[in-house]
């Protein structure tokens, strides 16, 4: 069943267009003193001596790597979920401060090969993680202290990319989810644990809540203190290296995955079928989900559609703060099983 297909164009508001895109992919030419907007947009000098720091958030599926990445560049424009393997492939994002550029390396959360069978998981995912941590100047690891099975253990899928790390990169202890710890002396003894039982020698320990944003600012604070003298790797107003459609797509993909039953979501495809930009920046984009099963339509197209106006509803909310401009998503469902399964 196709409910709507339309060809993928491109308007007019070129200046729009021009920003937007130089937000998604231009790396940096070479440019010198200049003014650039800070957090505050007020406009500063850009300094010669730019300074520079490149970060790789590694961890356990669903430890809140994403979350986290999006609450310190104050974007969200890394995919999240409540369910695991949400982040197929390696993202960077950036956040620009100042005279500072910081760029965050988001991966798939580490996993075993078992795992990586069970969901037919693309190669990306053993590689992403240890390119990104031979590439950083700080690492990273994010334990969620909610997990009792795994908080006072470093994983050894971490260990083993660790192999990877440069000698003079810095190791961080971020301990997520605290919002959710009754009795924080919990903490302490996870702390206790991690730090004397494992190998590991980490330059500095946070406890953050990615969700509510408590911590996060001393963690960025932290990172913008330990950039060095170095050229930026993209332009003062990127946000990431993604392109606008695979941002688009991926957010669409992890609302799937938070908003229908367990397995349905994971063979949803979604893709980016028209996008436009209006005159006053408006963003306009249809997506279809082509769905390989016929029951999966009908989870989407249930109670008049509700399930899929929520999904547009929470797609809108998170590209809207992740391009700071009014978003439109409408979300199209095709299923591409033959008619005579269909009828079954
Ligand atoms: N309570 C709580 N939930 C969190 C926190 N950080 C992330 N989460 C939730 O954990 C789930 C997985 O987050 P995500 O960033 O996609 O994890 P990733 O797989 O490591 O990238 C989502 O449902 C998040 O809302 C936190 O600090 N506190
Ligand atoms: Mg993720």
């Amino acid at each position: 069943m196709l409910l709507f297909i339309k060809k993928c164009t491109f308007q007019s508001n070129l200046y729009f267009c021009k920003r937007l895109f130089s937000c998604s992919t231009a790396r940096k030419e070479k440019y010198n003193n200049e003014y650039i907007l800070d957090s505050n947009q007020t406009l500063v000098l850009r300094r010669e001596d730019a300074k520079f720091l490149k970060v790789a958030i590694v961890g356990l599926p669903n430890n809140g790597k994403s979350t986290l990445i999006n609450q310190l560049t104050k974007r969200t424009v890394c995919p999240t979920s409540s369910k695991v393997h949400t982040t197929m492939h390696k993202f960077e994002t950036v956040y620009s401060e100042n005279d500072t550029q910081i760029v965050f390396m988001d991966t798939p959360g580490l996993t075993a090969p078992h795992e990586m069978k069970k969901y037919n998981l693309a190669k990306t995912f053993k590689n992403d993680p240890a390119e990104s941590i031979a590439e950083a100047d700080v690492i990273g690891i994010l334990q969620d202290v909610t997990n009792i099975f795994t908080r006072v253990k470093i994983s050894d899928i971490i260990l083993d990319c660790l192999k990877s790390k440069r000698d003079d990169a810095s190791l961080l202890l971020i301990l997520n989810k605290v919002d959710k710890l009754k009795k924080k002396v919990t903490l302490l003894e996870i702390i206790n644990q991690l730090t004397n039982k494992s190998l590991l020698k980490f330059d500095d320990i946070f406890m953050v809540s990615a969700l509510t944003g408590d911590g996060v600012d001393d963690l960025r604070n932290y990172l913008l203190d330990s950039a060095k003298i170095n050229d930026w790797q993209y332009e003062k107003d990127a946000f990431t290296d993604q392109s606008l459609e695979t941002v688009i797509e991926e957010t669409v993909r992890a609302k799937l995955l938070d908003h229908l039953n367990q397995e349905i979501p994971y063979n949803i495809k979604t893709k980016l079928e028209h996008f436009d930009i209006s005159e006053d920046g408006t963003i306009s984009a249809v997506v279809l989900l082509k769905c390989n099963k016929k029951r999966n339509v009908f989870c989407l197209l249930k109670q008049k559609g509700q399930p899929l106006k929520t999904i547009a509803m929470a797609v809108e909310k998170e590209l809207r703060n992740a391009f700071r401009t009014h978003v439109i998503v409408r979300l199209s469902v095709e299923t591409d099983q033959p008619k005579e399964e269909q009828a079954k």
